[in-house]
């Protein structure tokens, strides 16, 4: 055992100074490990107030230990391999073995401790995004404190003063380590459990990245042009469904700590925006949506009764972010007749696929792809080729799931009747191409 003088540090002791009914931590509690990348069940409490834990995709809460009635916490800034999807790792630095990092689960009221051990090779600190906590626990580097050299522990210590959907971050070599996956989030549950209580509860936070077909690092220094658009650094088809009972009161938590904003839409249901980082929105003051935007560097929370039993997509509404790596600067050939342009490209390029000329539809195309990188669309529905990439999953409401079930329960079984059909028709007329105009304009 060591004294808290010891490990802190006097300065980080100085800032800690204001934090009131402060015991002494007795010993650093162990940092729990993940390095599975499938969403691991609610982590149910077992010690302090209760709660209806959430489930985080692909994902895992932090597990804690009470020390008095302070609730402690270990989180482990490192390196970490992160697989985006099956047949692409990207190089990352995240927390206790993953990128993002563990959600931090705690109810309002609480008295948190969180040790963070610094095993990267740059100084590192941590700021706790939209919790209303004593300025010397932000985690702005040199501002609110000492940064947290490698090999280092600091501890940051608040009352959780209100509820709601937060996240957490470096604030040292941000553009670096935001870039390289340094992010989670925190859920605070409300003290009273009779406060809008729901049935399932699901967060995320998206990132984006770029990493060129081939290679195993995000560009850090890349500001528009970003080729992974991901939710906790998946994309599809790695990102989770979210397996819910057909009438569940359902929550989705969701951050954006990407560059650039994400309108995220599903299908099936309207929801009201219930809860941003800034706090709760008084239920006057919500509206129905079917997309809504979450800006960069902020939180929506929104809740929907899940009445409408099916599968149902659930994405980012730009359609570029629900695609993946290749492809990106092709050429828009739609029209362009195929024989000619052969023709021109073959003098260059004998071996080249003059493509795109009737839409870019990849679904049945086969082609080889370099090591470590993800088809521009892809995944199988059971009627053929999906086409995604990127911030897209599917909702799957069914009858019959038991209450804390969140395993996929596969594709859903239509009833009788009830798909959009082909019918009898005599062939339609092939598509006309431009440079033949249906009619001769009058001047
Ligand atoms: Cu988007």
């Amino acid at each position: 055992m060591f004294s808290r003088r010891g490990f802190l540090g006097t300065a980080a002791l100085a800032s800690a100074s204001v934090v009131s009914g402060r015991v002494q931590a007795a010993s650093i509690p162990e940092a729990p490990h993940m390095d599975k990348v499938v969403m691991q069940p609610p982590l149910h409490p077992i010690s302090g107030p209760d709660y209806r834990p959430v489930v985080t995709l692909n994902g895992w809460s932090l597990p804690f230990r009470m020390n008095g009635d302070w609730k402690e916490f270990h989180l482990v800034a490192e390196p970490v391999v992160r697989e985006f999807a099956e047949g692409m790792k990207v190089n990352l630095w995240g927390y206790n073995g993953q990128s993002p990092g563990p959600t931090i689960e705690a109810v309002e009221g609480d008295k948190v401790r969180i040790f963070v051990t610094n095993r990267l090779p740059e100084y590192t600190t941590v700021h706790w995004h939209g919790m209303i906590i004593p300025s010397g626990m932000d985690g702005v580097g040199g501002l609110n404190q000492p940064h947290i050299d490698p090999g280092k522990t600091f501890v940051y210590e608040f009352e959780m003063r209100k509820s709601g959907t937060f996240m957490y971050h470096p604030h040292s070599d941000e553009m670096v380590q935001m870039a390289m996956g340094m992010m989670g989030m925190v859920v605070v549950h409300p003290r009273d459990p009779n406060f809008r209580p729901v049935d399932r509860d699901f967060v995320f936070v998206m990132s984006t990245y770029r990493v060129d077909p081939g290679t195993y690092l995000p560009k850090v220094n890349e500001m528009t042009d970003f080729n992974m658009w991901t939710w906790n650094a998946r994309v599809f088809p790695g990102i989770d469904p979210l397996p819910v009972r057909l009438g569940d009161k359902v929550r989705v938590r969701i951050g954006n700590l990407s560059m650039t904003n994400h309108p995220i839409h599903l299908h099936g249901h309207s929801f009201a925006v219930t809860c941003t980082d800034g706090g709760w929105i008084p239920e006057s003051a919500q509206y129905p949506e079917t997309t809504t935007d979450v800006p960069v560097g902020a939180v929506r929370v929104f809740d929907v009764l899940a009445d409408n039993p099916g599968d149902w997509a659930f994405h980012c509404h730009k359609s570029h972010h629900t695609m993946n790596a290749m492809g990106h600067d092709m050429r828009n050939l739609i029209g362009v007749s195929r024989k000619d342009l052969a023709k021109a490209v073959g003098k260059l390029a004998p071996d080249a696929m003059v493509m795109g000329q009737a839409g870019m539809a990849m679904g049945n195309m086969e082609m080889p792809a370099p090591d470590n990188t993800l088809p521009m669309m892809s995944g199988t529905g059971q009627f053929g080729p999906i086409e995604m990439g990127g911030m897209f999953t599917v909702m799957k409401i069914r009858e019959d799931l038991a209450r804390d079930d969140y395993r996929d329960p596969g594709p859903y079984q239509f009833p009788k009747g009830t798909v959009a059909y082909e019918v009898g028709a005599p062939d339609a007329a092939p598509m006309r191409q431009p440079g033949s105009p249906p009619h001769k304009m009058k001047m």
